[in-house]
This record gives C-alpha cells, sequence and structure tokens, in this order.
C-alpha cells in the first residue's frame, strides 16, 4: 500500500479488519462467571422475516449498541447477546411464500442476518447466541408448557377464537389489530397483525395459559418498574382491572339465576332491561324452557346469533355502531325496583368479559342508550345532571329515582351502592380485568410441538395426571369448569425435547388442524401413565412463548441438564437495560413478565421482574412514510454499508432525531454524515499535527465541555445532540495546525460508540507505533476497553466573571475580573471601591461586608 491509499479513508476495508480482530481477540466476549461488575444490555429479540436485517431493525440495535459501549468504558463488564427468533409464523409464512422448507430456510436466513448483525459493528457477545428453533433451546420452551400444566396454568378448551382465514391459524387477542375498511373511514375490521386479513371467529379447542390468575401481580408490580411511561400505561390498561359489583337477577317461576357484572351498580335502579351476549349458554336454555315461542320467532332468534358470532369482538364493541338486537320473550326482575324487565340478546354484549349478560342503563349508558332508542324501551334517568332525552348522561352527580339512595354523590358513593346491596344479599363485590388467558397452541408447523400427551383409555377412567401426583406436589388451581383434564399427561423432562419432525407437508391444512395432525409416525406414541396407545398433542406452541424468556438462557447457553444455571442468573439478572419498540407493550413485554413471574414461584429465580429499566426508541420512518414492503421503501442496511461503512450508518441513524422519537431517514442526509467521517479521518491522519500535550486553554476547554456534554446525552439517549456536539468539536479542531495526542485521544473515545470502526483504526495508530505486529503479539488494547474521559470542571470555568457590587442592596457597578481572580474577597473589595459610581453611594459608615464569591459584593453602610 502507497503512503497515499494509506491516508485515504476505506471504511469496507477497514471495518471488516476491525470486526475481525474483535472477534479473534474476543474483545467483546466476556468470562460469564468471572464478570466483576455486570452490566445486563439487552436488545429485543430479532425475527428474522425474510430479507433479513432491515434498517429498522438496526436503528434498534445501533442505539443499544451505543450504550453497552459507553457502559462498558465506564467500567462495567458488558454483556451484549444477540440471537435469532426464529420460529413462528412470521418465518414459516416466508419460507410459504419463497417455496422453501421452513427447516431449509431457517439455515439460509441465520447465515444471512448473522452476516449482516456482523456487519453494523455492535459489540455482541458471540459466543452466547440463542435461536428458538434449536431444539437445545426449545426443549426448555417445552419444559415451561409442562411446568405450566403441572402448575395447573395450562388447559384445554373449547373457545370461540381469532381465525385467520389466510395464515390458517388461531391468533391471540393480542395479535389480532383493528383497522379501518377499505374505502371508509367509520367501519373498524379486526384483522391479522401479521398479514392484514379480515380475522373471523371459529369454536376450537385451545390451549390457554391462565396469564389471569396472575393479572393481580402484574398490574401491581407496574407501576414500581422503571419504564418508558407510555408502554407502562399500555399494559396497565391492557391489563385494565375494573371495580364494581356481581349482581343477580332471577326470572320469574324459573330457577334461572343470571349473575352480571357492572361497574355501575349505582345505577341499579335505572336497569330497564338486560342484555345477553349471543354466545351465553344460558341463551339455549332459556329458548328450550320457554315453550310458548313461535318457530318463527326461534329461528330469527337462532339466525341473530349465529351472524353475531361470525363478528370479532372489537368490532361488535365500537360504541357508535349502529345497534342489532332481539327480544329473547321473556322478562326478569330488577331486584331492586322489583319490576319485570325484558331480557334481550345483542352482539354488542361479548362473552369473554364479566358474566357474559349486562344490566343496561340507557339513561346512563351510550350503547344502552342507542339499543334503547331503536328498540322503544324505557329510559329511566336515575343520575342528575344531563338531558336524557337528548343523551345518555355519563357524568357524576346525585342519584335519584332510586328510593334510600336518592341525594348520593357519585362517584364518590358507588362503595356505599355496593355496601348496601351487599347487605341486602342482591349481589357482592366483583373485580374484573380484560386481560384474558393466552391462548398458546397454534394449528401451524413452524414451532415446538406442544409436549402433552393424551390417553383415551386413561381418560375413560377419568385419571389425570394431578390425580397421581403426591398431594403436596403441586398446586391446585380455580379451573375452568369445561376443562377436564382427565387422560393428558406432559411429557417427563427425560422424554424432552419433542422434536419437530422434518415433514414435507408442512403447510397449513386450515381444517382447524395442525400439519403435525396428518403424521401417524409423529402422534402416536404410549400413554406414560399406562402404557396404552395414546396420542400426542399435535399443536404446536405460540411464538411468544419462544421470546418470553430468551433472556436468561443467554447467561446460559452452554448448560444442558437444567434451564438455566442458578448461579449466572444470579449474577447477571435482572436485565439492566432492556431496549426495544414499544409496540410490544402488550405482547411480549407482558408474556415475558409472566414467564419470569411463574418461574420466581418455581423457586427457580429471586426476582419477578426481568427487566429492571426498559427504554422504548422510537420508529425510523423513510422520507416521511412508513417503511413497508408494500410501497417498497424498506431501507436494506447492507447497500449503505457497501457504499459508506457502517460508522456512517449508524451516526447517521442516530444523528436524525432523539432516539425515542425515531427519525426520518433521507439518502441524502447520510451523504453528510458520510463527509463528516472523511474529513475526521483526514484530519487525524495528516492535517493536523499531533504533539505531545495539549496544552493550549482553549482547546482545553472545548474538549471538556464536549466530554462533560457528550456523556450527559449519551446518558439520556440523548444521541443525536452527542453527536452534533462532536461535531462541533471537530470545527474547531480543524481551524487548528497542532493538537494533543491526549485531546486527540480523548475525541476519538467520545465517538468510538457511535462510530467503532473508523475511532479504533485511529486509536491504535496513536497509541501504537506499529499495531499490526502489537495485534498478533495479542497485546491489543482496543479503544472500545479503554477509559471514557473525565472532564475535569478545571478547564470549564469562565476566564473572566461579572461581579455585581451593591450598596445596601442596590445595584450600583458591575466589575469584570479574571476568574482566578474572584475568589480573593479583599481584591474585590478594593476594586470596587476604587469605583467612582460606587464612591458616591459610600455616604456612611460600611458596617460590614457581604461577598458571594464570583457573582455579589454588598457594602452594608449606616443610613444617613
Ligand atoms: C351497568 C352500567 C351503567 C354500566 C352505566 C356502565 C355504565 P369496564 O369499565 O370495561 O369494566 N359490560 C359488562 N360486561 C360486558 C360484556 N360482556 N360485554 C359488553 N359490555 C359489558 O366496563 C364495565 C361495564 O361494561 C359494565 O358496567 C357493563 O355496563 C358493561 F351507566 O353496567 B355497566
Ligand atoms: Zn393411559
Amino acid at each position: 500500500m502507497s503512503q497515499k491509499d494509506e491516508q485515504k479513508y476505506n471504511p469496507v476495508q477497514l471495518e471488516s479488519k476491525w470486526q475481525k480482530v474483535w472477534e479473534s481477540k474476543n474483545t467483546f466476549s466476556l468470562n460469564l462467571d468471572n464478570a466483576k461488575n455486570p452490566f445486563y444490555n439487552l436488545m429485543m429479540f430479532p425475527y428474522p422475516s425474510a430479507e433479513g436485517l432491515h434498517a429498522g431493525n438496526m436503528y434498534a440495535f445501533v442505539g443499544a449498541d451505543i450504550r453497552a459501549r459507553f457502559m462498558r468504558m465506564k467500567g462495567y463488564d458488558v454483556f451484549e447477546p444477540i440471537g435469532l427468533d426464529g420460529f413462528g409464523i412470521h418465518s414459516e409464512n416466508y419460507a410459504l411464500k419463497i417455496g422453501k422448507h421452513p427447516i431449509e430456510q431457517a439455515e439460509i436466513s441465520e447465515k444471512n442476518f448473522y452476516r449482516q448483525l456482523h456487519s453494523i459493528g455492535n459489540s455482541f457477545d458471540w459466543k452466547h447466541t440463542v435461536e428458538t428453533y434449536d431444539s437445545n433451546y426449545y426443549k426448555w420452551t417445552q419444559w415451561i408448557f409442562a411446568e405450566m400444566f403441572k402448575k395447573g396454568l395450562a388447559y384445554k378448551k373449547k373457545a370461540s377464537v381469532n381465525w385467520c382465514p389466510s395464515c390458517k391459524t388461531v391468533l391471540a387477542d393480542e395479535q389480532v389489530i383493528s383497522k379501518s375498511k377499505e374505502n371508509t373511514e367509520t367501519i373498524q375490521i379486526s384483522v391479522c397483525e401479521r398479514c392484514d386479513t379480515e380475522v373471523i371467529k371459529k369454536d376450537l379447542e385451545q390451549w390457554f395459559f391462565k396469564i389471569t390468575d396472575y393479572a393481580d401481580r402484574l398490574l401491581n408490580n407496574a407501576p414500581k418498574l422503571n419504564w418508558s411511561e407510555i408502554v407502562k400505561i399500555a399494559q396497565i390498561n391492557w391489563i385494565g382491572k375494573s371495580e364494581g359489583a356481581k349482581i343477580e337477577f332471577r326470572i320469574q317461576n324459573s330457577e334461572f339465576r343470571i349473575p352480571v357484572f357492572t361497574t355501575r351498580p349505582d345505577t341499579l335502579f335505572g336497569a330497564t332491561f338486560l342484555v345477553l351476549s349471543p354466545e351465553h349458554p344460558i341463551v339455549s336454555e332459556i329458548l328450550d324452557w320457554q315453550t310458548n315461542l313461535s318457530i318463527a320467532r326461534k329461528n330469527e332468534i337462532l339466525k341473530y346469533i349465529d351472524t353475531a358470532k361470525k363478528k370479532s369482538e372489537q368490532e361488535r364493541a365500537v360504541v357508535d355502531k349502529e345497534k342489532t338486537g332481539v327480544f329473547i320473550g321473556v322478562y326478569t326482575i330488577n331486584p331492586v325496583t322489583k319490576k319485570e324487565i325484558p331480557i334481550w340478546i345483542a352482539d354488542y354484549v361479548v362473552m369473554g368479559y364479566g358474566t357474559g349478560v349486562i344490566m343496561a342503563v340507557p339513561a346512563h349508558d351510550l350503547r344502552d342508550y342507542d339499543f334503547a332508542k331503536k328498540y322503544k324501551l324505557e329510559i329511566k334517568e336515575v343520575i342528575k345532571g344531563g338531558n336524557i332525552l337528548k343523551e345518555a348522561y355519563v357524568g357524576s352527580g346525585e342519584i335519584v329515582n332510586s328510593g334510600d339512595w336518592d341525594g348520593w354523590k357519585v362517584p364518590q358513593n358507588i362503595s356505599k351502592a355496593i355496601k348496601w346491596i351487599q347487605d341486602k344479599e342482591l349481589g357482592k363485590k366483583e373485580v374484573n380485568f380484560h386481560l384474558r388467558d393466552w391462548l398458546i397452541s397454534r394449528q401451524r408447523y413452524w414451532g415446538p410441538p406442544i409436549p402433552m400427551v393424551f390417553c383415551s383409555t386413561c381418560a375413560d377412567q377419568g385419571i389425570s395426571w394431578a390425580d397421581l401426583q403426591s398431594p403436596n406436589s403441586h398446586r391446585e388451581v380455580s379451573k375452568p369448569a369445561e376443562w377436564n383434564s382427565a387422560g393428558w399427561f406432559p411429557v417427563g423432562d427425560e422424554d424432552l425435547p419433542v422434536k419437530l419432525p422434518y415433514i414435507e407437508n408442512y403447510k397449513p391444512i386450515g381444517t382447524g388442524g395442525s400439519p403435525l395432525a396428518t403424521h401417524p409416525e409423529f402422534y402416536n406414541t404410549k400413554c406414560p401413565n399406562c402404557k396404552n396407545d395414546a396420542v400426542r398433542e399435535t399443536d404446536v406452541s405460540d411464538t411468544f412463548l419462544d421470546s418470553a424468556w430468551y433472556f436468561l438462557r443467554y447467561v446460559s447457553t452452554e448448560t444442558k441438564d437444567k434451564i438455566f444455571s442458578k448461579e449466572r442468573i444470579k449474577k447477571w439478572l435482572p436485565v439492566d437495560i432492556y431496549i426495544g419498540g414499544a409496540e410490544h407493550a402488550v405482547l411480549h413485554l407482558l408474556y415475558s413478565r409472566f414467564v419470569t413471574m411463574f418461574l420466581y414461584d418455581l423457586n427457580l429465580i429471586d426476582f419477578e421482574e426481568p427487566y429492571k429499566r426498559f427504554f422504548a426508541h422510537g420508529l425510523l420512518i423513510k422520507e416521511g412514510a412508513k417503511m413497508s414492503k408494500s410501497k417498497g421503501n424498506v431501507i436494506t442496511p447492507d447497500k449503505y454499508i457497501a457504499k459508506f461503512g457502517a460508522d456512517t450508518l449508524r451516526c447517521y441513524l442516530m444523528f436524525i432525531g432523539q432516539f425515542s422519537q425515531g427519525g426520518d431517514f433521507y439518502d441524502t442526509g447520510i451523504e453528510g454524515m458520510n463527509r463528516f467521517l472523511k474529513r475526521v479521518w483526514t484530519l487525524f491522519t495528516s492535517n493536523v499535527e499531533l504533539v505531545e500535550k495539549e496544552s493550549d486553554k482553549e482547546a482545553l476547554k472545548m474538549l471538556h465541555k464536549t466530554i462533560k456534554g457528550v456523556t450527559k446525552d449519551i446518558d439520556k439517549f440523548s444521541y443525536n445532540t452527542a453527536i452534533a456536539k462532536l461535531m462541533e468539536l471537530y470545527n474547531f479542531t480543524a481551524t487548528r495546525e497542532r493538537v494533543g495526542i491526549d485531546f486527540a485521544i480523548s475525541y476519538l473515545k467520545l465517538l468510538a460508540p457511535f462510530a467503532p470502526h473508523i475511532t479504533e483504526d485511529l486509536f491504535q495508530r496513536f497509541t501504537n507505533k506499529n499495531n499490526q505486529s502489537s495485534i498478533i503479539n495479542n497485546q491489543f488494547n482496543s479503544i472500545h476497553l479503554s477509559k471514557w474521559p473525565e472532564h475535569n470542571p478545571k478547564f470549564l470555568e469562565e476566564d473572566e466573571v461579572l461581579i455585581v457590587v451593591q450598596v445596601n442592596g442596590k445595584i450600583r457597578e458591575t466589575l469584570k475580573v479574571k476568574s482566578e481572580k474572584s475568589k480573593d474577597k479583599g481584591f474585590i473589595e478594593k476594586k470596587a471601591k476604587e469605583s467612582k459610581k460606587v464612591q458616591s453611594f459610600l455616604k456612611g459608615k460600611v458596617k460590614r461586608v457581604v461577598y458571594i464569591p464570583g457573582k455579589i459584593f454588598n457594602f452594608v453602610i449606616e443610613e444617613s
């Protein structure tokens, strides 16, 4: 290489060189057992959909990496792991699209993804990667499932579930999102989060995790978390605790008792009808019992129920949607007014919440009001304050038309109403959560087979796994009434993993069954109890289970016989900082908190909350638009890295906005950042002369001001302003002919978290005369393991300060003095007395003087 080439900034060459050095020297791999000052810096688990890493992933990862590098230079043993959340519908859909078997595609994706992840220059510990489709990993995912079952937290039930006709699988509520119907603004439909297809309802047998058993704990811990506020609020709302009462309604001359959940028991006197959810099991019982209904009426009711069932809950719940319903032909008694009120069926009441029935209070509930208007039902005001002839009144006020309760103010007295109801034995206080149990089974191929076996012989005899355990070895829980666990057995630890077999016809079959259900060689097995023929569960588990515990495995990838090493977990967890997108607020973050609490309950870990701190980064957009495949504006980092280098791309991504707010990516912008790094390169390789030590005061002041500012900025994730400060310092440096080597090195250190390659290269040039050989000799001292610069306040002091001179508290003069002189009280007093202006006010005797150093000098004199 000629001298001239040597001086040219060639990021592609330079970056791959340093990446190789770092990896071969284990610069960022830790001995996880020996770390003295552990800091677990975690970024959200990427799922390689397909094409690989896109700039949005890179945005998140670089932002997280800067934090990691900063903490490392501040003296922490930073663990920054990476892996792939490669199981799941996302990857499988891609494999389907391009016609490659998911197993083969996974191998290709993994290679590509890891190549890309190397190229961005993050300080990953490549010795501790986790891939969810690795049987060494999913063995333990299955183990968690089995443990959930053993603790009574996994159950199977027939449920009306969300079904995506395109993905041909069920979806959890969290995976269904609302969207406006095409060409309309107002009609909301529910679509699959992954493919945008409209979701329908299907009745299927599914596995659930009883996350609702943990609702209170998940909620109570939430306010204490050091998390981005929006994410915390989203979780609290999703769990959705509602306090109210359960009130019983009776149907005259019958055995029917209908419990109703309401958050407004104070409006009970205004309940003028009852509304059943179309799916409510009592509907068919009432229809059977009621003999005087005409066939035509009955058919009308059945038809209504059928139509309603096809709609999604979200769609039905929309407040200002046109109301529909049918009268079921019977009446119930309002327990306080003792009046007969009709029972209706309407789809705005959903089965999955409360008791699936409501007492309608049209005067004070928007939906009930619309319904009552449409079907000409009684509207009775019980809270004063509105005009119920015009609209429902939902505000606060005084109770009226309600017997004993008249004059009570609500909401203040709602609890008094509950007590009253309780004393009269009409109902009781009740708490409800919006959180539903976690629908965990998927009728797909690409996931961990659910490790359960069903034996019909044992089932026929009513034998369940729990019956065979010693009484204290498992926890008895409140099971849903319809769940009969007889015949179901978890696969024993010694038989895990249940390997996902390679099958040709892995495509979803769409019948509600899983592809594995067509493979007897997979599902035929023996009963763990009676040894007769039995069958395996053929559904796989939801991807969100895979990613609910990966951060526990990262620290323990070598562990074979246990889910993880307790010692490692003790040393490294909970995670010190977790960085990721706010869009995971209710899905992944809630599930991983739940699984962590569960493992805590198993006494495997000693903390309930997995992440000490969660930081939500913003979204990256492209030239004003959201990146999406259909728009064809998805940025893949590869071409930018090839052209400008990773350092340029990293700095640019971090420069275009506050990390918490996101940024807008412009091709023209990245060129500007590239010019900046080129200039830094040229400055330090040829334009500025390096001298032994920086002694210029102005330069030192600039440097220390920058150290102080950049340190503060990185600490609060204000990366864009940190880079701006480094640009400013560059501009200053560029005007100088020489700077001290200590100055130059500090500059590089400040830039190192953002641009790790170029800074490493320049640092090695400065610190080693012959860095090549020193690397070979293993004396490699990476800039990234060097000490973060600290600012010295001494250099920041202003050279001159202004001191206000007062006489009896009134300002009479300002003095400009050298800052080192400002400490000298006598000197200031002398100076002040020399001032003609001051002299003209110093008429009386000076009683005393007060001096606030560097600021105010006050003469207190006797007033004449
Ligand atoms: C009477 C009432 C009067 C109500 C009033 C509201 C206002 P949150 O806060 O979300 O818990 N509700 C109960 N179960 C329902 C179901 N399965 N489907 C649809 N709506 C249901 O809401 C609780 C309120 O939502 C309950 O209180 C009930 O209506 C309705 F002035 O009861 B309320
Ligand atoms: Zn059996």
